[in-house]
């Protein structure tokens, strides 16, 4: 939990700096630039992407069709061959539908009093420079449990869910992310859970969430949210801890993280690979 307006503005400052720097300085904000630039290119794509969660599936496909310009998005087109990416972009959902659970950790509370709400539906990201205000806290320990009905999350190549938390990076740098951890885990019946293991204390963060900034901003920008190469956010992938299939997502706030980055906020979680009953 963090909100300093103050310290956003301080880290777009220094970002312009950089932005202006030699081409050896400028790098890093480069490839944040190029990232950005990548978000905007892919604004047209995204438009349909927007549309695909309620239109066709045409639109949809593509849309899958411009990121599979990316060698790893090559297989989900044999995929879709096979019709099963094809039956996922004809769910009218992909973003969390419900929370099932809260059992909010000590401390912060903002955004709480508007749950389930702000955390349904597709993120409300700030970008690289600055932290979300459309969130809830979870308090330290914190957990949540979200529910996706009428869609699940299935495995299919690459990344199958993201979960947006409110991350920047500190000084325009990706290698410094103000990151607020959580670990993920994920359950078919709601009963037996499955953890992406959270456990570094330094960057890289590994399968934490809470540490890559969220381009995608259903108020402000056309990102498609549920594009893992565009979006933001903290991809998961399902076959990295060996599940075919989820439809409740956890997160439970890292506790022994404590202090001014010391609780997760959550924005939304979208789905990548959905699949409708
Ligand atoms: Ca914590
Ligand atoms: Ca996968």
């Amino acid at each position: 939990m963090f909100f300093g307006r103050s310290f956003a503005a301080f880290s777009v400052l220094v970002l312009g700096v950089a932005c202006s720097g030699t081409a050896s300085d400028g790098s890093a904000a480069g490839a944040a630039g190029s990232e950005s630039l990548g978000g905007s290119s892919a604004n047209g794509a995204g438009a349909g992407g927007a549309e695909i969660n309620s239109a066709g599936a045409n639109e949809a496909g593509a849309n899958e069709g411009g990121a599979s310009g990316a060698p790893d998005t090559t297989p989900e087109g044999g995929q879709a061959g096979e019709g099963g990416a094809a039956s996922a972009e004809t769910c009218a959902s992909r973003f969390a539908t419900s929370v099932v659970s809260f059992t909010p950790g000590a401390g912060p509370t903002t955004g709480q009093d508007e749950l389930p709400d702000i955390v349904l539906g597709p993120p409300k990201g700030g970008g690289t420079a600055s932290g979300s205000l459309d969130v809830a806290t979870l308090g330290n320990g914190g957990v949540i449990t979200l529910g996706f009905a009428p869609s699940s999350i299935v495995d299919r190549p690459g990344p199958d869910f993201i979960v947006f938390e409110n991350p920047f990076n500190v000084g325009g740098d990706p290698t410094k992310p103000f990151a607020e951890l959580g670990t993920v885990s994920v359950s078919e019946d709601g009963v037996t859970w499955h953890d992406f293991p959270c456990t570094a204390t330094a960057y890289p963060y590994g399968m934490c969430a809470g540490w890559h900034p969220v381009l995608a901003n259903a108020d402000t920008n056309h990102i498609d949210p549920t594009d893992p190469a565009v979006a933001g956010g903290d991809d998961f992938d399902l076959a990295d801890i060996g599940v075919s299939e989820a439809r409740f997502v956890r997160i439970t706030d890292r506790v022994d993280q404590t202090g001014l980055a010391g609780t997760f906020d959550l924005d939304a979680v979208s789905i990548v690979h959905a699949e409708c009953p």
